[in-house]
């Protein structure tokens, strides 16, 4: 008898939240090693194809398949009481989960995704429900918050905590020997409009804000043939948007991308390909920025941070102003939509004083793009999270929640005048 496998998505609980293609990656490609040696269901909170979604008024998605999830006002957490913003639970309602449960269960294993340190409620709301329901199923947690918050994990209350990139331990418990070619598990879904793909592993950069280094290792890059058999099965799916989760998808391009890029053309997969999750403006060269757009790229999320090039220097120089400046101009010239180009910049990191925000902000701005302020998340391990022990309680993960954190370092007033005049900005290029 194959073991019966549920996956869930949690629902957020955060002040805001947004399908900016959101999909639970990491936890698909485990059942997809899986395939065939298990019977798997599937519920995702954050599904807004769900049926419960189409009476939804203002979730409907935008042309490249983002839009708002489903949400309900939930009491704030009390260490966050100080924030003067609205809480709120996103995602499908708690009824339907247990609906769910009752009809579809029992279940031997549930394997639950992890993503944002602090959005952790919605996974002991998760847990809760299914111990209520079938509390002789093993409950498997995995992905960021259990690698960055293993300790904290570990109150859960789950069975088997998922750490890091290192399965074996995940095979072992199942005691099931994993097909490790086997391409992530989409087709649980009932209906695709977005899917995933990552081609490579870590990030050869050592940013003082940022944990992939410290997760991953050495840059790894992935099978090219995997990758692409990924990207058919995602086409077959419906699936005609596809976001990276890359974290340095443009590094060696040569060896990754390009191969990649090359043949999905050659095998003539049509989709819109977007990047989330930030390029390296270093490494956009006219050839690549061309058969980026030939390939299907949409959208472009330029991660750039700050102009000052004292804390460029200071945050680990993955990237200078002119670098930014040589990027849009590739990209542009290659057919790229300004108003598809968006940089991000940090928004309450601790060395705000050096960084120069505005002025990083106007000179984005004249390039002829969008800005985007990304609200620090303060990391704990990476040396810019610990100092930000100084103003928060690192080990309570609901204080990395990034739109308090900023608040609590400058003020609810300042970031919302900078957040205006970011939208002052973008609006200047429409005219
Ligand atoms: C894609 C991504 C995003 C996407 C959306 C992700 C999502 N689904 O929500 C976007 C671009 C929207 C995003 C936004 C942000 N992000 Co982000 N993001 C990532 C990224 C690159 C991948 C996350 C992911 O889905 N991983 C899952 C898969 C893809 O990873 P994987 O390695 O293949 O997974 C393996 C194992 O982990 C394991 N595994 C994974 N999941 C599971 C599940 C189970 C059950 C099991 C058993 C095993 C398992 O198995 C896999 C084996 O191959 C990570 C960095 C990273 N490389 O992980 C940052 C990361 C999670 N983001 C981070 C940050 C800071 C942010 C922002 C705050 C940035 C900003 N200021 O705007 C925002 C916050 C958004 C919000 N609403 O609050 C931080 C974490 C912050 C935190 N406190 O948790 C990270 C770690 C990057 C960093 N700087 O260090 N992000
Ligand atoms: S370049 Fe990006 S992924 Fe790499 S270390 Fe810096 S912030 Fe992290």
């Amino acid at each position: 008898m194959k073991p019966k496998i549920l996956l869930v998505n949690p629902p957020i609980y955060d002040f805001a939240a947004y399908d900016f293609w959101l999909k639970p990656s990491g936890m698909l490609s485990v059942a997809g090693n899986l395939r065939g040696k298990a019977d798997f269901k599937l519920f995702d909170y954050l599904d807004r194809l769900a049926p419960f979604m189409a009476g939804q008024k203002k979730c409907e998605s935008d042309r490249w398949g983002r839009g708002r999830f489903y949400c309900e006002h939930s009491p704030v957490p009390q260490v966050l009481e100080a924030i003067p913003r609205y809480f709120r639970r996103f995602g499908l309602p708690q009824r339907l989960f247990a609906d769910f449960l009752a009809k579809e269960g029992p279940f031997d294993y549930v394997m639950v995704q992890t993503t944002m340190t602090y959005w952790y409620n919605g996974l002991e709301e998760v847990i809760e429900d299914i111990r209520c329901t079938w509390p002789q199923a093993k409950i498997i947690l995995g992905g960021n918050y259990v690698t960055l918050c293993c300790d904290h994990a570990q109150t859960l209350g789950a069975d088997l905590l998922v750490k890091g990139m290192n399965l074996e331990p995940l095979w072992e418990y199942l005691a099931i020997d994993p097909d490790l070619q086997q391409p992530a598990l989409w087709e649980v879904y009932d209906k695709l409009n977005v899917g995933i793909l990552k081609l490579t592993e870590g990030c050869p950069f050592n940013c003082t804000y940022c944990s992939v280094p410290m997760v991953y290792g050495t840059f790894k890059t992935r099978s090219l043939e995997h990758s692409l058999g990924e990207l058919e099965l995602l086409c077959r799916l419906g699936a005609g948007n596809v976001a990276f989760y890359d974290d340095a998808l443009l590094f060696e391009a040569d060896k990754v991308l390009i191969p990649f890029l090359s043949d999905v053309l050659k095998r003539n997969l049509r989709v819109n390909f977007h990047s989330p999750n930030a390029l390296n403006a270093r490494f956009v060269t006219s050839e690549l920025a061309e058969l980026m757009i030939r390939a299907g790229f949409k959208t472009f999320y330029l991660g750039f941070e700050s102009a000052s090039k004292q804390w460029q220097k200071q945050t680990g120089s993955k990237v200078f102003s002119d670098e930014l400046a040589e990027a849009t101009r590739h990209l542009l010239a290659a057919g790229a939509e300004p108003e598809n180009i968006t940089a991000y910049q940090i928004l309450g990191h601790p060395h705000i004083d050096i960084q120069e925000l505005e002025a990083s902000m106007r000179f984005v701005s004249s390039l002829g793009i969008r800005g985007m302020l990304a609200d620090f998340s303060p990391i704990p391990g990476t040396p810019d999270g610990e100092y930000c022990r100084k103003w928060i309680d690192l080990d309570e993960p609901i204080m990395h929640n990034k739109t308090a954190f900023p608040i609590i370092l400058l003020s609810f007033d300042e970031c919302n005048r900078l957040k205006d005049l970011q939208r002052k900005l973008n609006r200047s290029l429409l005219t």
